[in-house]
């Protein structure tokens, strides 16, 4: 199980749609494939997705951190030793989801090595997830249609709502409208990525308070403190910290603060080793999760999956799994499939998924 190269393979693939949202926007998956190969001949591989909005991380600045100093500091290790890895990456600050690909990589080699599932390995409380949606910024009109879309072709019934423009009528028009569309049978909720006021969060969820959201996640910053626990402290929902909980740490102070009530995991930041910590502290506090998506390829949704179907806690609610469906193509060798509102772990050895070496040929940026 001796590590002896770790590879950062920049790739891009167009989106069909670009998706908006309040602190930036996404036209194209331009990630990181990292893989890990082990002596026993044996490649794990995850997805790092850039998001310099959220962590400040670039493409370029995620394989230069991996070549140049993640690499050299875990390659002669074995798959086993996560912790070490785990606390010489950790010299490095930032860069999470260059660190979160590598854990995740190195769990997949794993699961592959000793032919098993990763999330049996992780937890195994079931094999499959309900999958939420998430709605970009447009037209009430249009973000209506396209909920409708994924309703009836994939059988999704819980949509996050994108908002945080101004006038917060805007958005609250969408929601309405989202609502009177679809009915009282689907699960909404909203994510303003801190685009309001914490003053504006507040007039925007009192028009909304007819509308039965199920959550509301970074509507201002965290940084705001005592705005954003006034905010908190007024709802009757949970608020969700997604961006604002980086490390377990954060999720402490949030939680604590009286700053966010709810947690979103992404192991596209986290990776397995420190979710399974984000996990069981959320357990431990008493607070609800959701399994979030950093605008993921098939093979990050692939992680998601795999880690939310784990536990009974990640489980219990939809997890965001469809962004994948935006993109022109993906990696794998064979798409991953949302079927009656629902994505199934595959039954291979780790991830599950393969990498298609002419997909990855075609769109790998290096050569
Ligand atoms: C989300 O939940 O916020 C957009 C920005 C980001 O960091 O993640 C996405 C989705
Ligand atoms: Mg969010």
């Amino acid at each position: 199980m001796k590590i002896t190269a770790v590879e950062a393979i920049p790739f891009a693939i167009p989106y069909v749609k670009p998706l908006r949202f309040a602190s930036g926007e996404v036209h194209s998956a331009e990630h990181v494939l990292v893989r890990v190969h082990t002596a026993d001949g044996v490649t794990g591989a995850a997805e790092a997705p850039p998001r310099p909005f959220t962590y400040g991380e670039t493409q370029a600045s995620i394989v230069a951190v991996i070549e140049q100093l993640f690499a050299p500091q875990i390659v002669g290790l074995t798959l086993m030793q996560r912790e070490v890895v785990a606390a010489r990456l950790g010299r490095t600050v930032g860069n999470p989801t260059a660190k979160a690909a590598i854990d995740m990589a190195m769990w997949d080699a794993f699961g592959r090595t000793v032919e098993r599932r990763i999330t049996d390995l992780l937890g195994g409380f079931t094999d499959r997830m309900r999958v939420s949606h998430m709605l970009g910024f447009d037209e009430p009109a249009t973000m209506v249609a396209e909920a409708e879309r994924m309703r009836d072709r994939y059988g999704i019934t819980t949509f996050k709502v994108k908002v945080g423009r101004q006038p917060v009528s805007l958005d609250v028009a969408v929601v309405r409208a989202l609502r009177e569309c679809l009915g009282e049978d689907v699960e909404l909720y909203v994510d303003g990525n801190r685009g309001w006021t914490a003053a504006e969060s507040a007039q925007a969820m009192h028009q909304m308070s007819d509308c039965g959201l199920l959550f509301a996640e970074e509507l201002c910053p965290a940084d705001d403190v005592l705005g954003r626990r006034w905010l908190v402290s007024r709802l009757d929902i949970p608020f969700i910290a997604d961006e604002s909980v980086v490390t377990s740490a954060d999720i402490t102070r949030e939680i604590l603060s009286g700053s966010a009530t709810a947690v979103s995991i992404k192991t596209a930041r986290t990776g397995f080793t420190r979710s399974q910590r984000v996990h069981h502290l959320a357990e431990g506090l008493g607070v609800e999760v959701l399994i979030g998506n950093q605008i993921d390829g098939q093979l990050g949704t692939a992680c998601s999956v795999a880690f939310g179907a784990a536990y009974r806690l990640t489980a219990r609610r939809a997890g965001e799994l469809s962004n994948f469906l935006d993109m022109s193509d993906d990696l794998l060798t064979e798409p991953l499939q949302i079927v009656d509102g629902e994505l199934q772990i595959r039954p291979g050895p780790g991830l599950g998924v393969e990498i298609d070496p002419d997909k990855l040929t075609h769109y790998r940026q290096d050569r």
